[in-house]
């Protein structure tokens, strides 16, 4: 792991963006049906915890996707398995928080990973009993499966996790407003932990074929329309007085940095992760303003980046207790 070391760039200081683009897209994609019940369900917990001073952190994992007819057959994916998210999701839980996990249907889940999208089939990590009337744990699993079995219940007695699901970028971006909408009276309280690949383009619903696209007609030519950039408006609007870490994926090493930088002069957060597909696991670089960079024509930056260590088995592990250590920071000059 280093340190500490500065940069500068000459992107345009940070101007919140106008809200306009947004409430149209909001429009545009009508409420998801289980909204409500999953707004229920946050101010459940948040009703359980009340009386604790818990940190809370809003994790968004996996791919977002983007429909290309109404009645979707088919849609525009990403890679990812929402690796980053579950396992971060651990961490936070082990050093205290309360974590609501906003990710993508069917991709990984904290503890539950373990032992699912693993080159083994989750059978066999089981055997029949020798009188084949019990299940058994086979002997060499058995240590780290009774550990993390002896997590994810814990966690669940203690409700300390929030499962919630989506599956299209608006559903994402509806949960995402509605969950930091009830969230900000807790303000400095809150982390967001912004690992979710979100998609950037979207095929507007009056432009969107209503049925099935047909393949006769040869070639298919598609334009989409940019998201809105609600990273600005979470920071700007729904979320102003908590902590708000971003990710930034590249694949060219050139524009890593220089991507996370025009994202918080863009922004004004407080933390991007820098991560590169290929080296996500080893490495991440984060990114911080060094001082408020409103207004300024020249922001400066710190970058710390955590490298994977021999001896510790997920770069997630670091990377939150970093993370942890500037919210207790950010807490306590919030309240001070
Ligand atoms: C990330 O960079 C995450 O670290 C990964 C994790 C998606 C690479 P896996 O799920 O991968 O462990 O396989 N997320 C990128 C988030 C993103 O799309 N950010 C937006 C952007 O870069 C802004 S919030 O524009």
């Amino acid at each position: 792991m280093h340190n500490a070391s500065t940069a500068s760039t000459t992107e345009a200081a940070t101007v919140p963006e106008t809200t306009s683009s947004v409430d149209s897209y909001f429009a545009d994609h009508p409420t998801p049906p289980f909204l409500d019940n999953y707004k229920d369900r946050i101010q459940d917990l948040l009703d359980f915890h009340a009386s604790s001073p818990r940190p809370i952190v809003l994790i968004t994992s996996g791919g977002t996707t983007v429909p290309l007819e109404t009645q979707t057959v088919r849609f525009i994916d990403n890679f990812s398995a929402g690796t980053r998210g579950a396992t971060s999701a651990e961490h936070f839980i082990a050093q205290g928080y309360v974590v609501i996990f906003l990710h993508r249907r069917f991709s990984l889940l904290p503890y539950s990973r373990h032992y699912s999208h693993s080159t083994h089939c989750f059978l066999d990590f089981m055997r029949p009993s020798e009188d084949g009337k019990n299940i058994q744990v086979v002997d060499e699993y058995r240590p780290e499966m009774l550990q993390v079995l002896t997590r994810y219940r814990e966690a669940q007695s203690k409700r300390r996790l929030l499962l919630l699901d989506f599956v299209t970028v608006s559903e994402y971006l509806h949960c995402l407003r509605a969950s930091a909408l009830l969230l900000a009276p807790l303000g400095p309280r809150v982390m967001y932990y912004l690992a979710a690949a979100v998609s950037d383009f979207f095929i507007p619903t009056k432009e969107m074929a209503q049925h099935k696209i047909q393949s006769g007609d040869g070639s298919l030519s598609l334009t989409m329309t940019q998201v809105p950039k609600f990273l600005s408006i979470l920071v700007h609007s729904w979320a102003t007085s908590s902590y708000i870490v971003s990710f930034k994926l590249e694949t060219d090493p050139k524009m890593l940095l220089p991507k996370a930088q025009q994202a918080l002069a863009r922004y004004g957060h407080q933390v991007v992760v820098a991560n590169l597909l290929h080296t996500r696991k080893e490495r991440v670089v984060l990114i911080s303003p060094v001082a408020s960079t409103e207004y300024t024509s020249n922001p400066q930056y710190s970058s710390h980046t955590i490298d994977l260590a021999p001896g510790t088995e997920e770069i997630e592990e670091p990377l939150v207790e970093e993370l942890v250590h500037r919210h207790e920071d950010w807490q306590s000059t919030s309240s001070s």
